[in-house]
């Protein structure tokens, strides 16, 4: 009988480690090489995050009300601006989206001035320190 219970926990090992294996691989953890910070506030808590895909900045997600809660989300393609989408009230819900960088610019430096420098655009080419 201790045999048999013994092969069925092995079993349940086996399967629990496939199920992680397995999740592990459709969803891999962000890598935190690849990934820098910015506490714009300076209260110690990062506000931006960049996220790298090993050549370029393909995301960013700033917390401009600094509630620990990303309201703005940029999408970069081959580090290039694709869009922005911004939860101005913070319900959760995307409220604003821009399609060009001089427009999200406009709105961010009119409303969160201080977020402009470390989520700048030129000619719609990320290019702000890191
Ligand atoms: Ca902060
Ligand atoms: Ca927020």
């Amino acid at each position: 009988m201790k045999k048999i219970a013994v092969i069925i926990i092995f079993l349940f090992v086996l399967f629990f480690a496939g199920i992680y294996l397995g999740y592990a691989q459709v969803a891999p953890a962000a890598n935190p090489a690849l990934t820098r910070t910015v506490d714009v506030n300076k209260d110690g808590k990062a506000d931006i995050t960049y996220y790298n895909d090993g050549k370029n900045v393909a995301k960013i997600e700033a917390d401009t009300n600094y509630d620990g809660k990303p309201d703005t989300t940029v999408h970069l393609k081959d580090g290039k601006f694709e869009s922005a989408e911004v939860d101005t009230n913070n319900d959760g819900k995307i409220e604003k989206r821009y399609y060009d960088a001089p427009s999200f610019s406009e709105w961010l430096n009119k409303n969160h001035s201080e977020f402009h420098d470390d989520m700048y655009f030129s000619n719609g080419i990320f290019t702000a320190r890191y």
